[in-house]
């Protein structure tokens, strides 16, 4: 485009030149209209929020799981971990944070969104856990009530750097 408004350009100056004419017109009209990125629409829709519910005790097993950032790359430790439903996850900021727990919003199954929330301390509604900061931190998660499934975990800050797991609900 650029190339093609400079020729115009030099078109008009060699008749200018040689004729004398009124050119001007020409490398105004010739300008793009720029489309506007239409990104904003998207960015504007909020996640409907779940509904608030009660937090499903944990009544099993709790499991432990690190989170860790160091040479060898940033991870979850195990990547993948099998639960029964009423276990509980400990997830610990062994090294490298901050790190959090997000369950993919897109893919959690919606009727489970809101008990699953719930049994998410200070979520406030959304699938996501706080920064887990200070080396040792914890945050634990019940999967009391929790349907039957494989559910995407995700270290937000560390998600370009592939920090995901799994967790299957049996
Ligand atoms: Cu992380």
């Amino acid at each position: 485009m650029r190339f093609q408004n400079l020729a115009i350009f030099a078109g008009a100056f060699a008749l200018a030149a040689c004729g004398g004419g009124e050119n001007k017109a020409a490398d105004t009209a010739a300008a793009p209209a720029m489309a506007p990125a239409a990104d904003s629409a998207a960015a504007a829709a909020p996640a409907a929020p779940a509904a608030a519910g009660a937090a499903a005790a944990i009544t099993g097993t709790t499991h432990e799981v690190q989170m860790i950032g160091d040479e060898k790359g940033y991870r979850f430790e195990p990547a993948e971990i099998t639960v029964k439903a009423g276990d509980g996850i400990k997830f610990v900021n062994t090294k490298g944070g901050p790190h959090n727990v997000a369950f993919d919003e897109a893919t959690f199954p919606a009727a489970a969104k809101a008990q699953m929330s719930a049994n998410m301390p200070e979520s406030n509604g959304s699938l996501s856990g706080k920064m887990l900061v200070t080396d040792g931190e914890a945050y634990t998660v019940s999967f009391g009530s929790v349907p039957a499934g494989t559910y995407e975990v995700v270290c937000t800050p560390h998600a370009a750097m592939n920090m995901k797991m799994k967790v299957t609900v049996q």
